[in-house]
């Protein structure tokens, strides 16, 4: 072949070739085009075998550059292609999987447990009293939930009626009816005061109707030391119920009667909703009644008292050398009072429409 042979070789074949490559649709069909103009037996590779039988040297350089220059330009259109159907490919497969173009879906904010905001909020009230937060276990020993806590063999709180028994093979196990065996073991690990301790958490007990569960939460402050009188008791009930309801609120003190306590009182603090004046407020009945104090101006909140001298001499106290006062409080009452929740199931149930009223 002569120098213009090989050019009109390449000439004639290059623009077939490189609208086959260019234009391919699929992978099956570029490859074929390859194969048909790129490959071994195409029109490049029979240009090039050519160029080493032409006599001329500068023949050979022409012939030589025009064929390197069409195969590097045939080789990128090949790529460009290739490239482009894979684009392809890959995007057809993601349409397939999703619609990318769909806004995102928004994860819902969740809320905390008006349980867990009133537990909180307690113990950090406490907190700031100087009480530090214990914890025991549920399932307890009878030692600790009763015998500990002066609580005789014959009282009625160890009932059948009234407290789950757990079948621990001839030995006394109860699920804890108060969280006050996490004071007696504090005080049984203490060995001498002071001591100011909190506990928290649940306790077990057979009741069951819209303001008792058999499972509810409870919190205890203990604080046992040298001249601990009843006086420092109502102070420490002013501020705390100053703190968790509002300030100002009055707190009132009833006689009662605990084992665990000696003297023994029951704490209310004065309505909220009336003002403690028994009428009006946001409650009322038709009648102007307050339905929140059932008019009678208070609202019973927790019980309290000096701790027993029997209590002390079970944890390994001197009665003669330390007093103490303690407190327990049951937190789904004071949820419920707080949020005006009428119904205790209501805290167990999480259902969202009821937890997304407490920001
Ligand atoms: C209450 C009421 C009164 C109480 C007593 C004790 C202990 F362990 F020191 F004896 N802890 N908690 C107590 C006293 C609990 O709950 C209504």
């Amino acid at each position: 072949m002569t120098l213009a042979e090989i050019e009109s070789l390449l000439d004639k074949s290059f623009a077939e070739a490189r609208a086959a490559l260019a234009g391919a649709a699929n992978p099956a069909a570029l490859e074929a085009a390859r194969v048909q103009f790129l490959g071994q037996k195409g029109f490049l590779q029979a240009a090039k075998k050519s160029v080493g039988q032409l006599a001329s040297v500068d023949d050979k350089k022409k012939a030589g550059k025009l064929c390197n220059d069409r195969d590097r330009e045939l080789q990128d259109v090949y790529q460009a292609n290739l490239d482009r159907l894979a684009r392809e490919a890959r995007v057809a497969e993601l349409a397939q999987r999703q619609d990318i173009t769909l806004p995102g879906r928004r994860s819902r904010r969740g809320h905390r447990h008006p349980l867990s905001t009133t537990c909180d909020d307690i113990l950090a009230v406490l907190q700031g009293l100087g009480f530090e937060p214990a914890e025991g276990p549920e399932v307890e020993h009878d030692f600790y939930n009763f015998e500990a806590l002066n609580i005789p063999r014959d009282h009625p709180a160890r009932d059948m009626q009234d407290t789950f028994y757990v079948d621990a093979g001839g030995a006394e196990v109860v699920l804890r009816t108060h969280t006050s065996p996490v004071q007696a073991r504090a005080m049984l690990a203490a060995g001498k005061p002071p001591l100011r301790v909190s506990c928290f958490g649940r306790v077990y007990r057979k009741d069951d109707d819209p303001t008792h569960s058999p499972m509810f939460h409870q919190i205890e402050g203990l604080y046992v030391d040298q001249n601990v009188t009843f006086a420092d008791l109502k102070g420490t009930l002013q501020l705390f119920a100053e703190r968790i309801f509002a300030p100002g609120v009055r707190v009132r003190l009833r006689p009662s009667f605990f084992p665990f306590t000696e003297p023994s009182v029951e704490v209310d603090i004065s309505c909220f909703a009336c003002g403690g004046t028994g009428r009006g407020g946001n409650v009322a009945a038709e009648d102007g009644r307050c339905r929140l104090c059932k008019a009678t101006g208070f609202i019973e909140i927790m019980g309290a008292g000096m701790v027993d001298p029997e209590v002390f001499k079970a944890c390994k106290l001197d009665p003669d050398h330390v007093t103490g006062f303690a407190f327990g409080i049951g937190v789904e009452r004071v949820a419920m009072l707080r949020y005006g929740i009428s119904d205790i199931r209501l805290l167990y149930e999480n259902d969202e429409r009821f937890l997304a009223q407490f920001p």
